[in-house]
């Protein structure tokens, strides 16, 4: 059987590119200047989008490739990817749930710990000498036992919960309705309430219309001056302009976020902060989760090409 042609929107780690490669034509779009003239000439032979979270396929791009049939995501997220433009044109989108819950919610609890302890500024206080020159590193502030506000208790918000859970934090939920949950753990619908009942407000929801900068000045207002807010969701979570002015004039206590508006070219305001902690959007990159999303995205699309069931579909 002729090998389908993929369009790869991002580069994958080579492992999976070589595995990808051994089923598929891949074109790695992103390495393509006249992105205009390869559609022209290739579009009409491209029936598969490898893409990832972080990427997605807009709607022009889809409707620029006639043979398109599957759009298949090395991620759970599915924001960026116009399902709208897929659906009207029956294309499959499938993603890469559950495999990187794990990963994404210990990097969320280390990212509390790391920002609360002010672990990165402490390590640096012992390199530069500090410790020895001026003393004893300025005192923190605790986690456990603290207020958690879960903004979006799906698979990971469930997951942080359960960890912070373990560091006897009291937990509070957002979701779009109640869950399920241990006894303790207390539902309040409102994000700005939810905010004033935290110290630590977390950021595990999807992102979609409803959702964008629901994280806004009056949550922020809310959370106060003692509170960190962490964000592992999107940046169209929060209004990033809000956020920046808060941090700037202490409004909050901290943020620890592994997401940004165009990011990596971030906005350099965060540069100059001292009460953040940034991460390049990393919390599903572990060998060994990032291994897991790429088997489990070439499955779906082999599978997809056999004519069989999708193992995990968003549409
Ligand atoms: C990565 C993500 O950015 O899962 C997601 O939605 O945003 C991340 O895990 C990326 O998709 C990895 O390929």
């Amino acid at each position: 059987m002729n090998k389908p042609h993929v369009l790869q929107i991002g580069p994958y780690p080579q492992r999976d590119e070589e595995l990808l490669n051994e089923h598929f034509v891949l074109h790695r779009y992103f390495e393509i200047d006249d992105r205009h003239a390869f559609l022209n000439r290739n579009g009409n032979d491209i029936r598969a989008i490898a893409t990832r979270g972080d990427l997605g396929a807009d709607g022009d791009l889809i409707r620029s490739l006639p043979a398109l049939e599957i759009i298949a995501i090395n991620g759970v997220g599915f924001d960026s990817v116009d399902l709208k433009a897929a659906k009207s044109k029956g294309i499959a989108v499938t993603n890469t749930p559950d495999v990187l819950t794990g990963d994404v919610a210990d990097l969320t609890v280390g990212m509390m710990l790391a920002q609360s302890r002010r672990m990165v500024a402490a390590a640096h206080w012992v390199f530069s000498g500090d410790w020895k020159n001026r003393g004893d590193f300025p005192l923190t502030t605790r986690l456990y036992g603290k207020r958690a506000g879960i903004l979006g208790l799906g698979r990971i918000g469930s997951a942080v919960a359960r960890r912070l859970d373990a560091f006897n934090m009291d937990i509070f939920y957002s979701s779009t309705s109640a869950k399920s949950t241990p006894q303790s753990w207390q539902f309040i619908k409102d994000p700005a309430e939810l905010a004033a009942n935290s110290d630590f407000l977390v950021m595990t929801l999807a992102a979609n219309d409803q959702t964008r900068h629901i994280v806004n000045k009056s949550v922020l207002d809310a959370l106060g001056p003692r509170g960190f807010l962490i964000n592992v969701s999107r940046a169209a979570n929060v209004d990033e302009t809000a956020l920046l002015d808060a941090l700037e004039k202490a409004e909050i206590a901290g943020a620890a976020l592994d997401v940004f508006d165009g990011e990596p070219d971030i906005n350099p305001r965060f540069l100059k902060l001292d009460n953040v902690l940034l991460q390049p959007h990393h919390s599903s990159a572990t060998v060994e989760t990032r291994k897991a999303m790429g088997d489990l995205m070439r499955e779906n699309l082999l599978a997809y090409f056999a004519g069989k069931k999708l193992l995990t579909p968003v549409i």
